[in-house]
């Protein structure tokens, strides 16, 4: 059968279903093909039906199926079928329905549905994978209970998984055994789970702040249990969080996660049997840096997090997904922050909020946190849903305060578990049990963009009086000016702020003596409510000119316009009492610098900046992980979204002529610092620790641009005992002088050929690399026999990461784009949704110089004519659209 052409669907159109599914039995015979060759799987899929509503037609999802027999009650039915499923005839009010599919896994590419990794059969079904494996409602708001029974070789497949908790297992002679599992709690079906194969597994035990006791099973490869412990501590830590901050008990008998290695994503959620891709499970020291560590205990809460927020409230339709989404990355983030430094793991979530979704919000993708029509629903899974959903809850938690929000959450548990709700529920219950109006608030929904705040101040000295003026403004995005009746209204942009004493730094305290412009949450921060396009707020008896520490914390995930001298932000960065303010003012500062220096390339660095740069290095009061921030530049993705036109070649050139003057002012302090971190406490996962190597390796970074210190961190990398150092060491040389860049290479790769998930890293910093020859070693390295274009994480090493190397990807070529855009039609035809994702190297096109423009418009135009996946289909013609 031919598909159709891709065709969008709209929330408008959401409809209730019309019948409900009790309960579904699942039968999955794992055997060997005719030929002996490879293994296939029969699936036997008994539902019970039961009408919402009279209709003469049932259609069921099912796509790529090969349907071996389908009765009604015990029956053979009348049914039509298409690419998109089935339709039944005048089904009964009640009735059985009984599908028989057969699966040939070894030959899904795409990872969807039931496929083969490494000789293991698993499935993934969010967001639409289950119509792969047998007809079906699927959708979400279809919650049923699953009984299923997996028979397989037990030799081959010695353990069977699925969701719930395993109820039998048994010996069925002939070297066959069976498993069967029940899920007590009703999930939709985008939550089902099914493993087999031969794994180890590593093993341990929580019990509950109720006393329930739950085992929990981590499965991987045979021979890395060892690095599976730590995923096994961060789950146990999971655990003990949600229960203390929110309450939130585990309701299984047995928790599972198994790592696999080819994986679109990052992990899966399903219900007591979560899978993962292997990078964020397994870890040690020598094989993993500081940030997989961190990553690792971050996807793995999420994951956790997300039996309560997704699987016990999940969502009524795709278009909410940010109502499980933005609600588990606020709960993750939270996790962290209770972890570690609170500030500096909030300046790690905001560069990657804007990085990734403020270039989506001002890109041709831009779309709001609750979109209103898409192609294809896997393309909902962004930076928008996930990470600015989080900030929107942020911002809720920032008003009420964090009593308040606990309080609030009670009440959205309590209101809606075990049913299917919609993104305003979420806010409805966090307002109700706040008494908070979230009328206007709640457009942080519907509107898509970054709004800018410009700040303007007044200070009278007579009076004694401060006025602040803000103002706001958020553009249209390419899809809203496409609306005809689109009308852009004010957000509601909560700013925490405090006055500060402009010549000792410290906070003056406010009361409504002052003003009754601001209010003070439960946690005791000022807060002013933007609500309007241009709002004043007055503060009375301020006895000298106030300096204002404004959106600290990052309270609202807003762009800042603030007329502000290079003192002042100087002094922001050494006194301001909010720590991620003082970065704020460090970025500021850095981004003004790389920004006249576009105009200017010679540029000199003023002294006083130079010098306040030293004095970070040498600040002894100031912990090492702040200091390692305070002293980075911005991402040159970041930098590029500020700049009208996109010039890869010269921002790099220009950030090195800036970044060199840094390096050769305080040699000697980047030097010291580098030797006394350098080789202390090398094994040591404390934060101390981690702060320190973050900071040495900034300093071996900095001083890697001095021709004195060339050989530092190729003497790392040779020397170094753990994948920090090398990594770390590796992606400084990897802008180098060729034979040192070529040395390095070859030493990581003799040292991890056989690790696979290293080797990611290798093929990474190569798709980094700044210099002019990376688009050639990019295309050599597609033919590498390391580089399989049908394992996820190896195409998001090389390809995504050369589509994101924003000076050599975009060096202007037309040839460049070209290959690309083949790489990305060859992908597609074997998986779309990893095609999909390598396509946002496109978004930042309509940057480039006109005669350019012209070309990759041909090249994007040509590459949908030749036939893409709905998935991909979708991300290149907005790309294309937004001209
Ligand atoms: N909920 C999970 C999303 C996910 C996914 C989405 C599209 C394609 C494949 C996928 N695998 C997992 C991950 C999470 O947010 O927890
Ligand atoms: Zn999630």
């Amino acid at each position: 059968m031919t598909k159709t052409a891709p065709q969008k669907i709209f929330l408008k159109d959401y409809q209730p279903p019309t019948y409900q599914i009790q309960s579904v039995q699942m039968d999955f015979v794992i055997q060997p093909d005719a030929d002996n060759k490879n293994d296939i799987c029969l699936v036997t899929t008994k539902s019970y039906f039961k009408q919402i509503t009279p209709v003469s037609e049932l259609f069921l999802n099912g796509e790529d199926l090969k349907l071996v027999s389908l009765t009604v009650n015990g029956k053979p039915a009348q049914y039509t079928t298409d690419t998109e499923g089935l339709t039944l005839q005048n089904p009964p009010a009640e009735f059985e329905l009984v599908v028989v599919t057969e699966h040939q896994p070894h030959l899904n590419t795409s990872l969807e549905g039931l496929y083969q990794s490494n000789g293991i059969f698993c499935t993934q079904c969010e967001a639409q994978g289950f119509r792969k494996i047998t007809y079906f409602l699927d959708r979400p708001d279809v919650m049923t209970t699953f009984q299923v029974r997996i028979e397989a070789d037990k030799k081959k497949y010695p353990i069977l998984l699925s969701n719930g908790n395993r109820t039998d297992s048994q010996d069925l002679g002939n070297g066959r055994h069976q498993v069967i599992w029940q899920d007590p709690h009703k999930k939709p079906c985008y939550l089902f789970a099914l493993v087999a194969g031969d794994l180890a597994v590593t093993k341990d035990k929580w019990t509950t702040a109720s006393g329930k006791h739950v085992d929990l099973e981590i499965y991987a490869a045979h021979g890395k249990q060892s690095r599976c412990l730590h995923a096994m501590n961060s789950l146990q830590k999971s655990m003990q969080w949600d229960e203390q901050r929110f309450g939130r008990e585990y309701d299984l008998d047995i928790y599972i996660i198994v790592a696999i290695d080819d994986f679109n994503a990052g992990a899966m959620e399903n219900k007591g049997l979560n899978i993962f891709n292997s990078r964020l499970v397994l870890a040690d020291t020598a094989t993993a840096t500081d940030l997989d560590y961190y990553n690792i205990e971050s996807v793995v809460a999420h994951e956790y997090f997300h039996n309560w927020t997704g699987n016990r409230v999940t969502l009524r339709d795709w278009f909410h997904l940010s109502l499980k989404e933005g609600l588990t990355v606020f709960r993750d983030q939270e996790f962290s922050m209770d972890q570690y430094d609170r500030s500096l793991v909030r300046i790690d979530n905001v560069g990657d909020l804007r990085d990734s979704q403020f270039s989506q919000d001002a890109g041709p993708n831009a779309h709001p946190i609750r979109p209103s029509s898409c192609f294809a629903v896997d393309n909902f899974f962004t930076s928008t849903i996930y990470e600015k959903g989080a900030e929107v809850i942020r911002m809720m938690q920032t008003m009420v305060g964090r009593p308040g929000f606990r309080l609030g959450m009670d009440l959205y548990f309590a209101r809606h578990d075990g049913q299917a709700v919609i993104i305003e529920d979420f806010a409805r219950a966090i307002s109700d049990a706040n008494n908070q109006d979230w009328q206007q608030f709640q457009l942080w929904y519907s509107q898509a963009g970054t709004p800018t705040v410009t700040v303007s101040e007044k200070y009278d000295f007579d009076k004694k009086r401060y006025e602040l003026t803000l103002t706001q403004h958020c553009p249209l995005t390419a899809q809203e000016s496409k609306e005809a009746d689109f009308i852009k209204k004010p957000f509601h942009i909560p700013l925490v702020f405090a006055l500060l004493d402009a010549k000792t730094g410290s906070e003056i305290t406010l009361n409504s003596q002052h003003s009754s412009d601001f209010a003070n949450n439960s946690e005791n921060q000022s807060l002013l409510h933007l609500k309007q396009e241009r709002q004043t707020f007055t503060f009375n008896h301020i006895e000298q000119k106030p300096l204002l520490s404004i959106n600290r914390q990052f309270s609202a995930p807003i762009h800042l316009e603030r007329n502000i001298s290079t003192e002042e932000q100087l002094f922001l960065m050494k006194y301001d009492t909010d720590a991620f303010n003082r970065w704020e003012a460090c970025q500021n500062i850095y981004l003004k610098l790389w920004t006249e220096s576009l105009k200017n390339t010679d540029l000199k660095i003023p002294q006083q900046i130079c010098e306040a740069f030293n004095s970070i290095l040498t600040d002894e009061k100031l912990n090492d992980g702040l200091k390692a921030k305070l002293i980075e530049w911005p991402s040159t993705s970041y930098f590029a979204q500020m700049q009208p036109e996109l010039n890869g070649p010269l921002f790099l050139q220009t950030r090195n002529h800036l970044l060199t003057q840094l390096s050769q002012y305080c040699e000697k302090n980047l030097l010291a610092l580098y030797k006394k971190h350098h080789g202390v406490n090398t094994d040591s996962l404390k934060p101390i620790d981690i702060n320190r190597r973050a900071l040495k390796n900034t300093c071996l970074y900095y001083l890697s641009l001095l021709p004195s210190h060339n050989l530092l961190a190729l003497q790392q990398l040779t020397e170094a005992k753990q994948m920090t150092d090398q990594q770390e060491a590796l992606f400084v040389l990897i802008h180098q002088k060729t034979e040192l860049k070529q040395k390095g290479l070859r030493h990581f790769y003799e040292c991890w050929k056989n690790e696979s998930l290293v080797l990611n890293k290798w093929f990474t910093a190569q798709a980094s690399a700044t210099d002019t020859e990376t688009f050639e070693s990019v295309k050599g390295l597609m033919s590498h026999p390391d580089f399989n274009i049908k394992n996820p994480n190896r195409v998001y090493a090389l390809l995504a990461r050369f589509g994101d190397n924003i000076s050599q990807f975009h060096q202007n070529k037309k040839d460049v784009y070209q290959w690309m855009a083949e790489q990305i039609y060859t992908l597609d035809k074997l998986n779309p949704q990893v095609a999909a994702r390598v396509s946002g190297c496109f978004e930042l096109w309509t940057k480039l110089p006109n005669d350019m423009k012209s070309e990759v418009k041909i090249i994007l135009t040509d590459l949908i004519a030749k036939g893409l996946s709905s998935n991909t289909h979708e991300i290149i013609s907005k790309t294309l659209e937004a001209q």
